[in-house]
């Protein structure tokens, strides 16, 4: 089983004297003000989550978007502070952004753009040039701010996510000899037929070509990623290899499955703070002696929140004997609010929990409870411990660390995952109950079956689930990316002439 250990082993081993720095969007940490005091929170979201342990063990510069309104405040004038503050363990450089850059550039292009393109939720994506042009923008800044930490020397550069599939290219063009570049696609790849419809489609392509290390979580995107390459640019394919060679530069493309901080979440929910917020959580929303059904998602179209609740209300149907027996309970962050699609989705929500609570409550009791709130760390390992099934119901997603987490709190092997066979985490959790979410008939059978599973069918499940997650975890995920970062070298510079090769 890898741990923190190893990979600080391996980055002791492996890294020499270089720099390895990391880019994303969203940073590790944020600084608000509340009440005239400034505040340290660190972000949710599935990055930040599988990243931050990893920093922390290697001490490296984490390069982000500043998006607190007292961020400023606590950086340096070039955007730089050590974090976390209680522990500071590495570098974190915030980039500026002003609001019509993050409008066009996370709003627009990423989020309406990119974000719907790749997951088939059927939602259509918005290309508006304007955008676009905010898009490249705002990549060039982040390559400025990356080659200022880089200075002269050389680094590993580990950039994360859909948010900057420019930045690459970028990269290369100031420094090709210094740098070794590695992406992460947090979301899945979609197919030819999805991609092709994309009117930037040469551009994201020819940025993505110019890492040299391309992962995805499962191999079947991979293999999307390849089809659209094999269609769209000219380049030599060895799907053997991994290996698209371009204009004599070669990205290898791997699958790599995100993970969680296994044996970290397993320790800290048996804390006496995750059982005392159990305690109290119970008796806020009135949990005790109910079977509590739990979903848990940032609030997005493409978690399947309302074919969920569609699920409970079919179930309901279907077994009246489960009236005040059961609560559905979901908890959800409110997320790109400034979307659209995502008011309208809050809206529906709003709708449907009204709807059957209506349909399906009794004097004493309601089925459905939706509480949008963001919790602490604490909070939310006490509500994977409620939950006796978990369910997870996204129409597409890359991985999904909410299944991952649920099962590392499920010490006492007695819960059970409810899972989507659309999400990547559903290759390697076989034991789960897995379900379309679009058939509605199906899921509310599969959450009935998963309600009523025989104990030890339930722990023979979960035992092994625990296995794949243990093993698998995020350390051997970092470590697997870094293992074949490190394999790289550097280019030799060679000067004639007073011009540098
Ligand atoms: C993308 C891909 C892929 C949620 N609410 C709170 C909170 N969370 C945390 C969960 C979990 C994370 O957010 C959500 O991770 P997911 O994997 O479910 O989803 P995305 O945010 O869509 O992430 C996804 C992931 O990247 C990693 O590669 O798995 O497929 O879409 O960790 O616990 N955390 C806290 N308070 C909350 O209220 N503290």
């Amino acid at each position: 089983m890898w741990t923190k250990k190893d990979l600080q082993q391996l980055i002791k081993d492996k890294m020499g004297d270089y720099l390895f720095i990391v880019v994303s969007n969203r940073q590790p940490y944020v600084h608000v003000s509340k009440k005239g005091k400034i505040e340290c929170q660190r972000g949710a979201g599935g990055v930040i989550t599988a990243l931050d342990p990893v920093m922390q063990a290697c001490n490296g510069t984490w390069v982000a978007f500043g998006s607190g309104d007292a961020d400023r405040k606590v950086a340096d004038k070039a955007g730089r502070l050590k974090v976390p503050t209680d522990n500071p363990a590495y570098t974190l450089r915030r980039v500026w952004l002003t609001k019509e850059e993050e409008n066009g550039y996370y709003y627009g292009y990423s989020n309406e753009a990119l974000w719907p393109l790749c997951h088939t939720a059927f939602e259509r994506p918005q290309f508006r040039k304007e955008d676009w042009e905010c898009y490249r923008k705002v990549n060039e800044k982040f390559a400025k701010a990356v080659i200022d930490e880089v200075g002269g020397k050389k680094a590993f550069v580990w950039i994360q996510d859909y948010h900057l599939c420019l930045l690459p290219k970028y990269l290369k063009e100031i420094a090709p000899n210094q740098l070794i570049v590695a992406h992460f696609w947090h979301i899945p790849w979609p197919s030819y037929e999805t991609f092709r419809i994309c009117p930037q489609k040469k551009e994201l392509l020819d940025g993505l070509l110019a890492n040299d290390l391309l992962g995805f979580h499962i191999r079947y995107h991979c293999d999307n990623f390849f089809n659209v390459v094999d269609r769209e640019v000219e380049c030599k394919i060895d799907r053997e290899r991994f290996s698209i060679v371009r204009g004599g530069h070669e990205t290898l493309v791997r699958p790599y499955p995100i993970s969680v901080d296994f044996e970290g979440i397993d320790k800290m929910s048996a804390s006496p703070n995750v059982a005392k917020a159990k305690n109290s959580l119970v008796e806020e929303f009135g949990l005790s002696g109910t079977k509590v059904l739990l979903g848990l998602d940032r609030i997005d179209y493409t978690k399947g929140i309302p074919e969920r609740l569609l699920a409970i209300d079919r179930l309901l149907e279907k077994h009246p004997e489960l009236k005040e027996k059961i609560v559905f309970l979901q908890m959800g962050e409110i997320s790109r609010l400034h979307i659209p699609k995502y008011k309208v989705l809050n809206d529906e929500l709003n709708a449907l929990v009204e709807e059957i609570n209506w349909k399906h409550s009794t004097d004493s009791w309601k089925p459905v409870i939706l509480v949008r709130r963001h919790l602490s760390f604490e909070e939310l390992l006490a509500f994977y411990h409620i939950g006796d099934v978990c369910v997870v119901s996204s129409l597409h997603d890359g991985m999904n660390l909410v299944a991952k987490e649920f099962i590392s709190t499920c010490s006492d092997e007695r819960g059970m995952l409810v899972l989507s066979s659309f999400t990547g985490a559903s290759r390697e959790l076989t034991d789960a109950i897995l379900v379309n979410p679009y058939d509605r008939e199906q899921f509310s059978e599969g959450i009935f079956r998963a309600l009523t599973l025989p104990e030890e069918e339930r722990a023979k499940r979960m035992k092994k689930m625990r296995e794949v997650v243990g093993h698998d975890n995020i350390y051997r995920w970092a470590g697997m990316v870094l293992a074949d970062l490190f394999k790289f070298e550097f280019k030799e510079q060679f000067v004639q002439n007073g011009t540098s090769f």
